[in-house]
């Protein structure tokens, strides 16, 4: 979709809005099921990045207790223990820059993916940058998505994070794709974006090809110590609009109503699933900070007669249009100025 196909989506009347999203949900989603993911934060702080959000960064001064990779024995208890509770996926996230193919840590990583998958769980990751080989590597120890955001758009990304560029986390999405690796890829609210950087993030990632498996909607948790410790709590229906308009820019992939959960009441959740929101955490802890309970999940799921979603470890990544250009490919100046120039672009 272009900016301005989205601008005029979210510009519609609320109800009008919902309806739309609703529709192409239950053409793409008729079962409307709801796939339970779990998180693990597998290498946690001393990131040497400086993303103006994230706790994990060894530039801030936060609360956050670090602790180095996991050993594969204490990652597979909660990954046993997150099969258990009905999690279909299993997310772990490794606070680091990037990974390099022969290093001992990247090597670890393996192990723990081909253990996990082993379980008859979808594997997801999120390392950081990936080259073709690392790419290539983590799709032989079976893993089913690579989970890298955009977060927010090329012209809003240089306030939020210094030490890499929009392209490098567009070139890692490539090395995905390439490899036959379904994409995970979404972003934040509540960082200091305008409407526009929103949507520019769903144009940019609604022309991927192949489309992403995955987006997922975060909403800032503010974390002590970090520049955007506070800024002030996204809106509840403002969440509503942006799952409604990445469910009709991004139709097959699931959207994932991702961080900020535990702040929603169960009525603007409700409004989320109603919107096309078909994807959550489930579990006491995202990677650092708090999720809903997970006995109020289920008893929220079975009020609203919502199933869940059978994990499918064979799950083949999104094929490629032909008739398109591959991307993500650096996207285009924008037409609309909202004070940041496209730097990285
Ligand atoms: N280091 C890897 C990376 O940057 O891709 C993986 C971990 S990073 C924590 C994954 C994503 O979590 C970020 O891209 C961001 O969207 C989200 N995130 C991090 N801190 C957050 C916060 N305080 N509130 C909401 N979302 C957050
Ligand atoms: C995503 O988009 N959200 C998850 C997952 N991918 C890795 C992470 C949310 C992190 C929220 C802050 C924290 O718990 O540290
Ligand atoms: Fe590091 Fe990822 Fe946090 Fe950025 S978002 S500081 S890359 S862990």
């Amino acid at each position: 979709m272009t900016l301005t196909e989205l601008q005029a989506l979210h510009e519609l009347p609320f109800f009008a809005l919902l309806t739309r999203a609703h529709a192409v949900h239950e053409r793409h989603f008729p079962d409307g099921k709801i796939q339970l993911c779990t998180l693990l934060s597998i290498k946690t702080g001393g990131c040497s990045e400086d993303c103006a959000y994230c706790a994990q960064s060894a530039r801030y001064k936060t609360e956050l207790e670090s602790h180095v990779l996991l050993e594969r024995e204490e990652v597979m208890l909660h990954a046993r223990a997150a099969k258990d509770s009905g999690s279909t996926r299993f997310c772990m996230g490794a606070a680091w820059r990037g990974v390099r193919g022969g290093t001992a840590r990247f090597e670890q990583v393996l192990d723990i993916v081909r253990d996990v998958a082993a379980l008859n769980l979808e594997v997801c990751v999120t390392l950081g940058e990936l080259g073709p080989a690392e790419a290539q590597q983590l799709r032989e120890a079976g893993v089913t998505a690579y989970n890298h955001n955009l977060d927010t758009s090329p012209e809003h990304y240089p306030n939020i994070v210094t030490s890499h560029t929009y392209q490098d986390r567009l070139r890692t999405i490539r090395n995905v794709q390439d490899a036959g690796i379904s994409v995970c890829c979404g972003g934040i609210l509540g960082i200091s974006e305008t409407i526009t950087d929103r949507l520019r993030l769903l144009e940019i990632i609604s022309n991927f090809n192949p489309a992403p498996e995955s987006v997922p909607i975060n909403s800032l948790m503010p974390m002590p110590g970090t520049p955007m410790a506070d800024n002030p709590q996204v809106e509840p229906l403002d969440i509503v609009r942006m799952i409604a308009c990445a469910r009709i820019a991004v139709p097959t992939a699931k959207v994932r109503l991702s961080a900020g959960r535990s702040r929603l009441s169960d009525e603007a959740q409700t409004l989320c699933f109603f919107a096309g929101a078909n994807s959550i955490f489930y579990g006491e802890k995202l990677l650092t900070t708090e999720n809903p309970d997970a006995a109020n999940d289920r008893a929220l799921l079975a009020n609203l007669g919502l199933l869940t979603l059978e994990p499918d470890t064979a799950l083949a990544a999104p094929l490629a249009d032909p008739a398109l250009p591959a991307s993500p490919v650096m996207p285009e100046q924008p037409a609309h100025a909202n004070g940041a120039t496209a730097a990285c672009c």
